[in-house]
């Protein structure tokens, strides 16, 4: 059975790739797994029949006979597990490719998240500007610690998994600001994962879906 992917009907990034059905593609490209994709307008996400799938109204979900996952964490992990390609053999191998993808969401996203969203949420305010070159501060820190870790390696932790599926994920919000060219090892890395074959399908697939003229209602 081919799982069901839930992504926007039309993302606001217009197909940059930044929302987060691109890291779930990516996974199910790397794993070699076909999928169908189901587009869910803002409005139909609140709604019942996407609030069973998702209890926070949101996109990505993932649904394969009678499992029905949310948080593109989970359902990477998830494709992860299931299939060969995205964590190592090894358990030892395997806990710390784990430990990487918790890192990428629950250390190095949120203070990405953070910079982001502030300029949208208080833009107009004076002291923004003075916010905003706080939260550099407190994303370039995160980025220095992992520069440190990666230094010449290819990989945070031996082959490309998963733990770098979701960390190249997360920097690539960061294309937008100049702090990741602060890092030089980091545009490195995040250029070898943009290169790799699945993460370009995954990639040209969710711009189609963003660009393709959208049938009338
Ligand atoms: N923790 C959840 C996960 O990892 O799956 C977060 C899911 C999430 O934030 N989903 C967003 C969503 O559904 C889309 S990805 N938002 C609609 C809503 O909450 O009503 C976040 C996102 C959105 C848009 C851009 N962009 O345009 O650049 C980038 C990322």
């Amino acid at each position: 059975m081919i799982p069901t992917i839930t992504v926007f009907e039309r993302s606001p990034d217009g197909g940059r790739g930044l929302a987060r059905d691109t890291r779930v593609r990516w996974a199910l490209e790397e794993t070699g797994q076909a999928y169908a994709v189901r587009c869910v307008s803002f409005r139909a996400m609140k709604q019942p029949a996407h609030l069973a799938l998702h209890p926070f109204g949101q996109i990505p979900t993932f649904e394969e006979g009678d499992l029905a996952l949310f948080e593109s964490g989970a359902i990477v992990l998830h494709l992860a597990h299931r299939h060969p390609g995205l964590l190592p053999d090894d358990p030892d191998a395997r806990a710390r490719a784990i430990a990487w993808m918790f890192a990428a969401l629950n250390t190095v996203e949120p203070p990405i998240l953070e910079r982001e969203q502030t300029p949208y949420a208080v833009g107009d305010r004076p002291w923004c500007a003075e916010l905003l070159s706080i939260l550099d501060d407190r994303v370039r820190a995160r980025l220095s610690q992992l520069s440190a870790h990666l230094g010449r390696s290819e990989w945070l932790d031996g082959a490309f998994s998963a733990g770098d599926l979701m960390m190249v994920s997360v920097l690539l919000r960061l294309k937008s600001l100049a702090l990741l060219d602060e890092f030089s090892n980091l545009g490195s890395y995040v250029a070898r994962g943009e290169d790799r074959p699945a993460y370009r399908r995954a990639f040209a697939a969710q711009l189609l879906a963003n660009t393709q003229k959208q049938p009338p209602v």
